[in-house]
Order: structure tokens, then sequence, then C-alpha cells
């Protein structure tokens, strides 16, 4: 029978798999990290690690999780223990990370979780709660007031359910308390991640109580960072094939590329793990690595995942690796690129090429529709933006509007062979019905998008050289197959 990984399993761990060489319980935890996913597990938490090995500190990870409580239950029977799997085609290497010190499910406790932000050893709190978690306006840059989250949290401040409602419930308890604050370091791709989860925060803040706001925006900073590390959802083969190799179970590990960066603005209040002794970079100013990654990355991805989705290919390295598509994401790469600054120390030319060399990595098969999921949060800083950007230089990129055409093709649930899937959107009601209606045009269809759910900029509606080409393309990929298309622009 096979064992289940725990410390006391760590001394029969067969040498290829790397082991902690600290102990665990020597080092108390100062972060706290919110919404524990796989992403977390293979990125910050993986930095963490090297920290501890390398460097030690009492920088473990008391990891929260929002909603449900299956990261806890994974990890608690393995004493928060779990494998890192990285490969590619020509690497494959196994470790066990230990820096989770243990995970709350925060409406088990909601109490718990505040007292935990609230204690004098959270020096840095972080954050993985997709886009969706931040509760913001259709342009992602406020907070949005009507989202019933967060009414939820302004009628139960002590009680609550987002991020936001933690945060400023835990900034008023170390407030009273005299205690400093934290900082916090947004980690999803949202466009300036830190200055707009400052801007959400302190608005929350302010609807309750503007002496609080005034605390925080003087004693929690709010560093921007980039993160990037391609990690597919965990799934029942990958256990298995852990179990067949090693003889163990591990419910809780992850699989993903060897790639991996995280560029963090220095913008500490508090003391700053030396997360550069490993491999981070701390900078004065992160946004143009940020649009960087956001754009040619994110962007590229959602293109291979709507594009790919409409072609019946389930994963983005068939997709990447289709040569209509290939060539595609290279065209929009360099509208992309033309919107960039030189970032220090990177050759874009380079940077592209290792983008496709990853999406590629059929090693780690990452879904289309996972990538697909939630674009109405994802389109703006990554496709959007850009777009207007492009049109003030006085260029319409056709990549750009034929993606943003095949998210519209995308909402309609079908793909070129007639496949049907659900759209995973938190406004999948209203955009899949508007995309699915039989009576309204193309261009009426941009525009009731932009009414009503305010995805779609009126910037966009109102430049009549973006919506006759985005329509002109979502009329062709109702009719003809997404090769020729592509093999047109091309
Ligand atoms: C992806 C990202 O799901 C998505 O939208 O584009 O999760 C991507 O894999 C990461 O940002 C890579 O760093």
């Amino acid at each position: 029978m096979s064992s289940r990984l725990n410390q006391y399993y760590l001394q029969a761990l067969p040498s290829s798999v790397k082991q902690p060489h600290y102990q665990p319980e020597a080092h108390q935890a100062s972060i706290v990290h919110i919404g524990i996913g796989a992403f977390h597990k293979a990125h910050q938490a993986v930095y963490t690690d090297d920290l501890l090995n390398s460097v030690g500190g009492d920088w473990r990870i008391v990891a929260v999780s929002l909603r449900s409580s299956t990261n806890r239950d994974q990890l608690e029977p393995q004493d928060n223990l779990y494998t890192v799997v990285e490969k590619n085609d020509t690497q494959m290497t196994h470790r066990v990370i230990a820096a989770i010190e243990k995970v709350m499910v925060a409406p088990e406790n909601p109490d718990a979780v505040i007292e935990q932000l609230a204690s004098e050893n959270t020096k840095v709190v972080t954050s993985t709660i997709t886009e969706k978690g931040y509760c913001l306006t259709p342009d992602n840059r406020q907070l949005n007031v009507k989202h019933p989250d967060i009414l939820h949290d302004l009628e139960n401040d002590s009680q609550p359910k987002t991020m936001a409602g933690f945060l400023v419930a835990a900034c008023r308890v170390r407030r009273d308390k005299g205690l400093g604050g934290f900082t916090f370091l947004s980690c999803d791709n949202l466009p300036e991640n830190g200055d707009t989860s400052g801007i959400a925060i302190c608005q929350f803040a302010e609807l309750l109580d503007s002496e609080l706001a005034a605390w925080i925006k003087d004693n929690v900073s709010f560093c921007n960072t980039m993160v990037d590390r391609i990690v597919p959802a965990v799934t029942a083969d990958d256990v298995s094939a852990l179990k067949d190799q090693f003889g163990y179970i591990d419910e809780a590990m992850v699989s993903c590329e060897p790639f991996k960066q995280w560029v963090i603005e220095d913008n500490f209040i508090a003391e700053r793990p030396p997360w550069d002794r490993v491999g981070a970079q701390f900078v004065n100013n992160v946004h143009e690595y940020e649009k960087m990654k956001l754009r040619l990355l994110n962007g590229s991805h959602s293109a291979l995942a709507y594009l790919g989705t409409l072609q019946d290919l389930d994963f983005i390295y068939q997709a990447v690796s289709d040569s209509s598509l290939g060539r595609f994401i290279d065209l929009l790469m360099d509208d992309m690129a033309s919107t960039l600054k030189p970032v220090s120390g990177v050759d874009l030319g380079s940077y592209k090429a290792t983008i496709k060399a990853r999406f590629a990595n059929s090693t780690i098969p990452h879904k289309t529709q996972q990538v697909a999921t939630d674009g109405s949060l994802k389109l703006p800083q990554r496709i959007f933006d850009p777009l207007l950007e492009l049109a003030q230089q006085g260029t319409i990129s056709k990549p750009l509007c034929l993606t943003i055409a095949a998210w519209l093709r995308y909402l309609q649930g079908t793909t070129q062979s007639g496949q049907t899937y659900l759209v995973n959107d938190p406004l999948s009601q209203p955009l899949t019905e508007i995309a699915q209606s039989t009576t309204l045009s193309a261009k009426e269809k941009l525009q009731k998008i932009a009414e009503d759910t305010g995805v779609i900029p009126t910037a966009i509606v109102e430049n009549d050289n973006i919506t006759n080409t985005i329509c002109a393309y979502l009329e062709e990929l109702n009719q003809l197959s997404v090769s020729s298309i592509l093999d047109e622009l091309i």
C-alpha cells in the first residue's frame, strides 16, 4: 500500500525527490497568503521555501482560503508538505515544499483569519485571488461598490467574505492595538496590481471609517509585482503519475514549468523577506515589466485560448503548435511590443521566443478552456488597453481586433465543429445572452456589451475603425474556418 506524504514519510523519500534542508517548526510565520491555490504553491511558496533553505528566517506562510476547504483538506493530513514537479521536454525535477505552516478556511472561522492578519508577527500579506477576487469595476481600476460581496462586507464588517473586508478588519485591530501595518503584495495579473489593490482597499475602508482609511494609507504599503509561472490545474493523472514513480500519495502536489519570475516593487513598510537572495528582483518601478508580461504573455495566452477553443484544440501547446495560430501569435506580439517601453535587461526578441517555447510545453498540458475563463476581467488589461494605445498611434491592430472577435464568438458557446461548452465568467449570463442573440447585428452586440456590462470600453465602441474591424472578423468567424481567417490575415 502506498503511504501519504507527511513529516514522517520524508525520511523514506527517494533521493531524487529534493527535501527541505530546514526544520519547519524552527521558523515562525510572518507571511499571510490569501487565496491559496496551485499558483501560490508553485510560485511564492517555492521562492519562500528556497529562502528558508538557503537563508533561513521567520518567513513561513499561513495560507488562507477565502472559499473552499479543498487545499486545507489536502494539505493538513500531509503536515502541510507537498511536492512540486517542474517539467518540460528535457527535464523533470521533484521537490517537497515545507514553507506553508497551515491553511485557514476563512468561512469556517473569519475571526481567526482577522487575528492572524492582525498578529504582531505578520509583516507581509500576499494574494492570489484571481482578478475577480478584488471586486473591481469593469475597467479593473476601482472598487465595485455594488458588488454583492462588498455590500455584504460593508454590512458585516467583522465577519467579512472578501479580501478587502478581511484586510480592513485586520487593520482596525492593528490600529487599535497600536501595532504598525504590513506590506501587501498582490500576485495577480491585474494592471498595476499593487496600486489598484491599494485604491480598492482604501475605498472600501473609506466607506466604513474614514479615519481607518487614513491609517491604512499611512501604515500599509501596496507593492506592485510581476509574477510569472505557468501552473495548470492539477489532474488525477498527475497524482497517480507521482504515486507510480515514487510510491507515495500526494493529494496536494502541483505541476509546473521550470521557468519562474518575480519582480517586486521595493516599497516595504515592514521587514522584507530577502527573496532577492533566491532569484526574485526588487526594483523601483515594476510597471514596464508588468505591462510587458500582461501583454506579451497573458494577451497571447488569451488569444490562443479563444482561437484554440473555436478550433476544437483542448490545450495551449496544441494551439501554439498550429502553424497558422503560431504565426498569428508572432504578429500579435509584434503589435503588443510596439506599445512597450524598453525594459532594463530584457531583450524583447528573446522574451517573445521564450514565451512561445513555454506555451509549447506539452508535458504540462494547459487547457485552453482554463485560460479562457473570466475573459471579461482579463481582456481589459491584456487586449483593450494595448488596442486603444495603438489606435492613438494611428494603428488599428488586426490581431488584437481578431482576438476580441474570437472572444465574442467564444461567448456563443460552440466550437467551429459544433461542440458545446459552458462559458465560465462572472458575467457569463449577460455576455452570452448578447453574444448569442440572433437579432442583434455584430455592431449592436458590441454596443450592448459596452452599455449593459461596461466590459468593452466606450472608447472602443466610439472608434468606427476598430468596431468595423472587430465586426468584420466576428461575421467571418461565424461563416469561415478559423484557419482560413488566420491565413488571410497572415
Ligand atoms: C493565464 C495565466 O489563466 C490565464 O489567464 O494567462 O494564469 C498565466 O498562465 C500566468 O499568468 C503565467 O504567469
